[in-house]
């Protein structure tokens, strides 16, 4: 069986669709966010159901489509936990596996090109990502590159792999599709019979120009491809409300939640979390509304005994309507209270309007599911 192997023109980057032939659970290696329409097509077209996306690394070429694809195939991202990444749901280590039906896909760590960046090992195939290209291998010269770490990658760890191994490079710049462990060990005009001290002088006299759109490729890649001053997510997506403290985007809720500025409280119900998913991490007090009930005793206590004095509370609900009724009664208690815009899942209408960009997992946020 065969990878799809798929082709970005615009950076030469090669995308791969790995899956199951039984049950079509499938897994997407470096997807590109201008091919998503591609992809999805290429999905359903084999009737594939997308288990995971996964990065080799922080690209500085393009922006990934990994939080698209969470949102649009229900995938779960996953990158290595070198790498900053911090959304992926999965942070990879070495060794570390992803299955997708009976298939395992399996994780090598291989610096050089970053200090995080990754390979991974499917059957008799290995994704080189920018770690070895045909007849080449990724630049050593941003992003904590390394080239006596890509030596070591190479040399020890790639070119350990059974000679046989097919390579499926990250890029190719002049129209090649893949070649052999076998072959780039004895013909790799980069690496092959050269010492360590020869690599580093090849190395260091590359010279090239940075990629295009690195300021804002890498960015958006730490966050699985959104962009931050995308419409109503950005990280100024703020807005003030009546009653409590404001409306934030869920990337912004994200931001003040990982700086140690506020609690997040999932107000949806226990069942709600078990099979939509959760935010590891946060907390759980549930905002319970029947009709003619006119205090919430239960709410009131947890929620007070929850948020420390001096922090935010951000209220997440399923698509924001819950989390308002809570942050307006969080504010009666005397927190400052904010909701967090589409909730957890976004609401569909919205998202249409506004490009697809709601909600919490839309955003690539960290989420799990049981
Ligand atoms: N010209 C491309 C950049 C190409 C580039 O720097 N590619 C990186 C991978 S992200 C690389 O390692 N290239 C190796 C090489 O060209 O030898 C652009 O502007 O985006
Ligand atoms: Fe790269």
């Amino acid at each position: 069986m065969q990878p799809i192997q798929l082709f970005d023109a615009a950076s030469s980057t090669y995308t791969y669709i790995l899956f199951d032939e039984a049950t079509r659970e499938a897994l997407i290696i470096d997807p590109v966010d201008e091919q998503i329409e591609r992809d999805l097509s290429v999905l359903r077209q084999y009737g594939l159901k997308l288990q995971w996306t996964v990065e080799t690394h922080a690209h500085a070429d393009h922006i990934t489509s990994a939080s698209q694809l969470a949102e649009h195939a229900g995938a779960k991202t996953a990158a290595p936990a070198g790498c900053g990444i911090t959304t992926a749901a999965v942070q990879l280590e070495d060794g570390n596996a992803l299955s997708f039906g009976g298939e395992h896909l399996r994780a090598l760590a291989t610096p050089g090109h970053t200090s995080g960046s990754m390979s991974f090992v499917w059957r008799d195939h290995v994704f080189t990502g920018d770690t070895l290209l045909i007849n080449g291998c990724g630049r050593t010269d941003f992003q904590s590159g390394s080239a006596e770490a890509m030596y070591d990658s190479l040399t020890r760890i790639l070119f350990t792999l059974p000679d046989a191994t097919t390579v499926w490079p990250g890029h190719d710049y002049q129209g090649r599709t893949h070649s052999t462990i076998g072959f780039e060990k004895s013909n790799n005009a980069r690496v092959a019979g050269k010492s360590l001290e020869e690599f580093v002088t090849i190395m260091h006299a590359l010279h090239l120009p940075p990629p295009k759109r690195i300021d804002e490729a890498v960015p958006a890649n730490l966050s699985s491809g959104v962009r931050h001053d995308a419409d109503g997510v950005g990280e100024k997506a703020f807005r003030e409300a009546s009653g409590y403290a404001g409306d934030v985007s869920a990337t912004l809720a994200y931001r003040w939640w990982q700086a140690g500025e506020a609690v997040l409280v999932d107000v949806r119900t226990d069942a709600e979390r078990e099979w939509v998913g959760f935010v590891p991490g946060s907390v759980a007090v549930a905002w319970k509304q029947w009709p003619g009930m006119a205090m919430n005793a239960d709410f009131d206590t947890a929620i007070q005994s929850t948020v420390p004095h001096g922090k935010k509370a951000l209220f997440l609900c399923r698509s924001g309507v819950r989390s308002i009724a809570a942050a307006k009664r969080a504010t009666e208690l005397g927190l400052e209270a904010y909701n967090i815009l589409e909730g957890f899942e976004g609401d569909p209408d919205t998202r249409a309007h506004r490009g697809n960009k709601g909600g919490w997992r839309m955003a690539g946020l960290p989420w799990r599911q049981n």
